[in-house]
């Protein structure tokens, strides 16, 4: 992948790169729509990756070009860019180089070459793979000494305020963050984490990813309807965020946003976001103890809520679920945004294998494409190779 890149750097450009850089995809453990509600989320990077081959310029243009998008190189004037005006994939390398720019850090231009593994439209966050790999290449070339959730939140900036989505910073901070062999527990409230080991083979275990491979692209307005009615019960239960309703508490806020607001999709969503946050404290919980089984039950969980209360599940993730459950799955659960993307499964090694194919063949008998299934081993975050 690295000399991938690098040689198609040298045929887009006609010069080595400065540099190659890395960085992941994630699945999210648990801890799903959280992140926008000042809560809590579990991620791990997976092997999949984005490579960027970069090269400074003292010009002010940025030419990126990618090996598996068909087309020229876009060449873009740094002065030029503006929020919103491109939907493609350069819209991401391009926000990351207009968010560097409006923190007033100095960019004089860049040659970019992307090679990446990682799915798009899978729910595995190839964007913040994108955004990330980009934004570390830039910061180390230009010396901007850039932190990590520093780099994590400008890429976010990239995201929200120049290609238009509204996601928390969760896939930034797992792309930027995370480190083989752990999940990463992280506060989104204050950026506070800590790596937890995560051996699952040690202990007999697997974790799959299922990618339904319906493709999530297109429900960006449903995920911003969710981040509204998210703020809408927040303002009515006089809160900063979300997070701030304890879980103990949630009987009485129910109650009290009942009376206040008569609005099933906000009480609903209100429900799942005070419950998630007690399931990442449960996780957290069950893996200190060596419980890992056990978290099983709570992903299992963690589903029924997005399904039921969140309402951002699909018949195509249920579908895996259901049956990796029947087939003897510990747990599963749709991971990321939703309404399409993938699912993850907890199991017996010696199981994996049966329950892989009883999703596949559950997809073919229900007339669904065939989901693409791999196994989740948490892997390094973004680094230079
Ligand atoms: C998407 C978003 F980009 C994340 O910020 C997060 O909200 C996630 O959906 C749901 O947990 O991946």
């Amino acid at each position: 992948m690295s000399r991938k890149v690098r040689e198609g750097f040298v045929e887009v450009y006609g010069a080595e790169p400065e540099g190659v850089w890395a960085a992941p995809g994630r699945v999210n453990l648990i801890g799903e729509h959280t992140d926008y509600n000042d809560g809590f989320v579990m991620p791990l990077a997976l092997p999949h990756t984005v490579h960027a081959a970069v090269s400074r310029r003292d010009d002010g243009v940025l030419r990126l070009h990618s090996a598996d998008v068909p087309g020229a190189a876009y060449q873009l004037r740094l002065d030029e860019l503006t929020p919103g005006a491109d939907g493609g994939w350069a819209a991401y390398p391009s926000g990351v180089v207009w968010a560097l720019r409006e923190a007033g850090l100095p960019i004089g231009g860049a040659d970019v070459q992307i090679s990446s593994t990682v799915p798009t439209g899978a729910g595995l966050s190839s964007s913040a793979a994108l955004e990330v790999a980009t934004a570390l290449a830039l910061s180390e070339l230009y010396e901007l000494g850039l932190s990590r959730p520093w780099l994590a939140r400008l890429c976010q900036r990239a995201e929200n305020d120049f290609v238009g989505m509204p996601c928390g910073i969760m896939d930034q901070m797992a792309s930027a963050c995370c480190t083989e062999g752990h999940v990463l527990h992280l506060d989104t409230r204050d950026l506070t984490q800590r790596q937890v080991p995560f051996d699952l083979s040690a202990e007999g275990l697997r974790m799959l990813v299922v990618d339904t491979r319906v493709k999530h692209t297109l429900a960006d307005g449903a995920y911003a309807g969710r981040r509204r009615a998210c703020e809408a019960g927040a303002r009515a239960l006089e809160v900063a965020a979300l997070r701030d309703v304890a879980h103990e508490e949630l009987d009485a806020a129910l109650a009290r946003l009942d009376a206040r607001l008569d609005d099933p999709e906000v009480r609903g969503c209100v429900r799942h976001i005070v419950t998630e946050n007690r399931r990442v404290e449960e996780t957290i919980a069950l893996l200190d103890a060596g419980e890992t089984r056990a978290v099983g039950a709570v992903l299992t969980a963690g589903h029924a809520s997005l399904r039921d209360d969140f309402r951002v599940s699909c018949e195509e993730l249920d579908l895996v679920v259901d049956t990796a459950l029947a087939a003897g799955a510990l747990g599963a659960r749709m991971t990321g945004g939703g309404f399409g993307g993938s699912a993850i499964v907890l199991a017996e090694e010696a199981q994996t294998e049966k329950i892989a194919e009883a999703v596949t063949s559950a997809f073919e008998a229900g007339g669904h494409l065939v989901p693409q299934v791999f196994e989740a081993v948490p892997s390094a975050g973004a680094r230079r190779l």
